[in-house]
């Protein structure tokens, strides 16, 4: 095993994820150990239940192994990034499918494809140090893990804004959009996890946790006002830039991101809101595979991950300069 941890005691299956030097996040050999052991697990008598927790500190899982993909787009190798993306879509719909109770403990930061290993679990838990994102759209990609199935569905805006600014929300403000379903403090969860682990029944457990700091309430108005009108990405970017603070808030956390990504991500996010989540992924693997060979992406990540002077220099530059032609061949026409 990699950089997971795997046991079974009590009835509970527990993965641990472990890669303390990228804040957990996901690389080709832990999608690789964790889908066997979830496959296992699924038809095995000894685990009715899946916990999944973080061995570090600060995160949950920060999202994908990026660098990695960057490294094999400029070398060409496609084949590795497709590995990498069915391979991690896979991992996800078992989740998402799974025919038990998966329950995902996040005590940090839960992004990109840290949400895809949580989010379409059962049960999610959060405290208030959790700080969840889709952050794509600054490194040139997009929400994929399933994103575009499950953002269309919150409260009416709010994936579009999360989508397009990569805006983070911490602890209770996640229960409040439907991303996560429980909330309680990060002094209790390592006893809760302990209650998990020691098979006491998750109600129970829940219920002797002390509860989470309740969060600043989000501006679910002004996100439905801004983000919520399905209008193109001009429009919504215009508004902000005409708008109140925290409008322009916005606008200038879009300012961060690839002009095509924004393009890209309102289109998914779209055509999301009238797919089932098998054909989200399929778009997502075929918009991954097209968007990963884009200048833009091997320049959002070096400028986010690689030489971190969070400066990156996008082609176009400008949401006025995007090539519809070139949003529809990475998106795709399913
Ligand atoms: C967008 C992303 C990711 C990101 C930042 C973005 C992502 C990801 C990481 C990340 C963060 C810290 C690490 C690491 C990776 O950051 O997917 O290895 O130590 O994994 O703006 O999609």
């Amino acid at each position: 095993m990699s950089s997971i941890m795997t046991s079974v005691a009590n009835g509970v299956g527990e993965i641990v994820l472990n890669r303390p030097k990228a804040l957990n996040a996901l690389d080709q050999a832990m999608i690789d150990d964790m889908t066997p052991v979830l496959r296992d697990w699924a038809d095995d008598p000894a685990v009715e239940t899946v916990l999944v927790t973080s061995g570090i500190d600060r995160a949950f899982c920060a999202g994908g192994d990026i660098r990695a993909i960057r490294e094999a787009a400029l070398a060409g190798d496609d084949a590795a990034i497709t590995r990498y993306f069915s391979s991690e879509y896979k991992l996800d719909q078992l989740i998402a499918n799974y025919p038990k109770p998966y329950i995902a403990l996040i005590d940090g930061a839960a992004m990109g494809g840290g949400l895809g290993i949580s989010v379409h679990g059962e049960v999610r838990v959060v405290t208030e140090k959790a700080l969840i994102a889709m952050p794509e759209t600054a490194i040139g990609f997009f929400p994929d893990i399933g994103s575009t199935y499950f953002l269309p569905r919150l409260p009416v805006g709010v994936g579009m804004w999360l989508g397009l600014t990569g805006a983070r929300i911490r602890g209770t403000q996640a229960v409040d959009v439907g991303l996560a379903t429980h909330s309680v403090s990060s002094a209790s969860v390592g006893d809760l996890a302990a209650a998990i682990r020691a098979g006491t029944p998750l109600g129970e457990a829940l219920s002797a946790a002390e509860p989470a700091p309740p969060a600043e309430d989000l501006p679910l108005r002004a996100v439905a006002d801004y983000f919520g009108g399905d209008n193109p990405v001009p429009a919504i970017v215009g508004g902000l830039r005409g708008g109140d603070e925290w409008a322009k808030a916005m606008a200038e956390l879009i300012d961060n991101c690839s002009p095509t990504s924004l393009f890209v991500t309102a289109e998914m996010i779209a055509r999301g809101a009238q797919s089932s989540l098998d054909e989200c992924f399929d778009r997502e693997l075929h918009a991954a595979e097209q968007i990963t060979a884009t200048p833009d992406f091997a320049e959002g990540v070096r400028a986010v991950l690689v030489d971190k002077d969070r400066d990156p220099s996008f082609s176009p530059a400008s949401i006025d300069d995007v090539d519809p032609a070139v949003v529809r061949r990475i998106v795709g026409d399913s």
